[in-house]
């Protein structure tokens, strides 16, 4: 059995939630924040069988899509001034990005 991890955008999770409910997957969502961005993100828990992670993947990369986001400044007042962005920047997010790890063991009571 895999857990499999995906950050996307929050645009992108309503409809990867349909298709994986559709596709018989079972998933948990997570309200997350990037470190880069500080932007609210969604991260999808998702523990299937081995066999069925490429079916997934295919489902993660069909419904999530890169979009171009500019990075406003962000003062330091208060906060790190290490991280602190002085001019806008575009970055482009997504769509997904996915990590897979092996389960010991999966338990449901
Ligand atoms: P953020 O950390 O907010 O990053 C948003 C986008 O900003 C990234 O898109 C990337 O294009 C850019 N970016 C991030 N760090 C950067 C840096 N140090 N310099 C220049 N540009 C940078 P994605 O790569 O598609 O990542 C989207 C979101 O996925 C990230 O949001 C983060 O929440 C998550 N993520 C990405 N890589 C990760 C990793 N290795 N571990 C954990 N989470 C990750």
């Amino acid at each position: 059995m895999k857990l499999v991890i995906a950050v996307v955008q929050d645009q992108d999770s309503n409809r990867l939630s349909n298709a994986l409910t559709k596709g018989n997957f079972r998933a948990t969502k997570l309200a997350s924040t990037g470190g880069f961005l500080r932007a609210g993100n969604t991260t999808f828990l998702i523990g299937t069988e081995d066999q069925l992670v490429p079916k997934v993947l295919e489902l993660i990369k069909d419904n999530c899509r890169s979009r171009e986001q500019m990075v406003a400044p962000v003062s330091p007042m208060g906060g790190n001034a290490d991280s602190y962005i002085p001019y806008p920047v575009e970055v482009e997010v997504g769509g997904a990005t996915v990590f897979i790890m092996p389960i010991e063991q999966f338990h449901h009571f």
